[in-house]
């Protein structure tokens, strides 16, 4: 065996592969030159018997053959497939005017579509859409609120802890509705203020058909001198009508949380049956879509408003609910299943 040999194996290889014109030829000169019964791979096992000196010098030389011929095979299969496409192309064999093959194309999640559609339609009305942090302090969550430790209150809220304490005292949470960032857009500028804050909230509960340990929540706020119920009232029929329909009508009743005086909730007449009473209102004919209120001079103090100066109205809505009221959903776990089949059908 001798460094002699395998340059005459080399040259041999190149030429025939060459001359080589079509993929089967190109597969027999790879199994001839490199497959497990070749010339090169026979030279390549009886290494272990040679002499240490010779067994260096042709193990080098056999080992680089190899990687050349791999790499000249490699080089060759390119080019054939570059002529054959051109060739084809010549012949008409390939349309290269045929559409291409449609890639699956992803879509927004059916809350993030609704989402979207309900900060668009306050945002026409001169809203501005403000996000902010998910892990909240105590202080925005609840006491800024007027919903203080040990408060009744706080019994509407099923909280996630986060354990960890500033100072050992002022506690975190998981935010349990986006409140917690209308005030800190409060904290940061003076009326007049139109935002509307939508995000993801959590609460400690059992989960069922109506509930989930996480929801999105639209809310909306607006503060100047001179805002009325009317103000509350008027905004909030324009969205019932842009969401759900021109010939809507709305319902204001009276309803308590701790941020608002006077509070409210806000139903619309049922949109499956105009309010003659069916399964989607339960026979109500009516259907509750938020809450709502004129917010608490007290949350006004807190940011430092005067609140002799300044009034305002907040809402806030699920939004997982509407979206189950518009596509007849019944079930809210199925938002966050995860199952294609669910979620190609929006
Ligand atoms: C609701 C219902 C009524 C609300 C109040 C405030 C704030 F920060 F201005 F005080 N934000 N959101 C509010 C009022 C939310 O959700 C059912």
């Amino acid at each position: 065996m001798s460094t002699g040999e395998l340059q005459t194996l080399e040259a041999q290889a190149n030429d025939s592969l060459a001359a080589i014109a079509d993929e089967t030829s190109l597969e027999d000169w790879r199994v001839n030159y490199l497959g497990r019964r070749s010339r090169l791979t026979e030279i390549l096992r009886g290494l272990s018997a040679l002499p240490l000196e010779e067994r260096k010098q042709v193990g080098a030389a056999a080992n680089r053959l190899r990687e050349a011929l791999e790499t000249a095979l490699a080089e060759r299969r390119d080019m054939l497939r570059k002529r054959d496409v051109q060739t084809f192309i010549q012949q008409g064999r390939i349309d290269v005017t045929l559409p291409g093959r449609p890639i699956p194309m992803g879509r927004l999640h059916p809350v993030t579509q609704t989402q979207r559609d309900i900060v668009a339609c306050f945002e026409k009305m001169g809203f501005q859409a403000v996000e902010g942090p998910e892990v909240e302090w105590d202080y925005y969550n609840f006491e800024a609120l007027r919903i203080p430790e040990h408060h009744p209150a706080r019994d509407m809220w099923d909280t996630m802890w986060i354990d960890y304490h500033r100072d050992g005292r002022m506690p975190m949470l998981l935010r349990t509705h986006t409140s917690p960032n209308q005030v800190r857009v409060m904290e940061r500028q003076q009326p007049p203020i139109r935002v509307v804050v939508p995000g993801k909230c959590y609460r400690y509960e059992a989960t069922d058909a109506t509930h989930e340990w996480m929801l999105t929540q639209v809310e909306g706020l607006a503060v100047d001198e001179g805002i009325s119920m009317a103000d509350l009232k008027g905004t909030l029929y324009e969205f019932a009508q842009q969401l759900f329909g021109q010939e809507r009508r709305v319902r204001f009743r009276c309803d308590y949380f701790p941020f608002v005086e006077p509070g409210a909730d806000m139903s619309i007449d049922c949109f499956v049956c105009n309010g003659e009473g069916c399964s989607t209102c339960k026979g109500a004919g009516w259907i509750e879509i938020m809450g709502a209120g004129m917010v608490h001079p007290e949350i006004l103090a807190n940011v430092g408003y005067d609140p002799e100066r300044y009034t305002g109205f907040a809402f806030g809505m699920g939004v997982e609910r509407v979206a189950m009221l518009r596509h007849d959903i019944e079930d809210i776990r199925l938002f966050y299943q995860n199952d294609l089949r669910f979620l190609e059908q929006f």
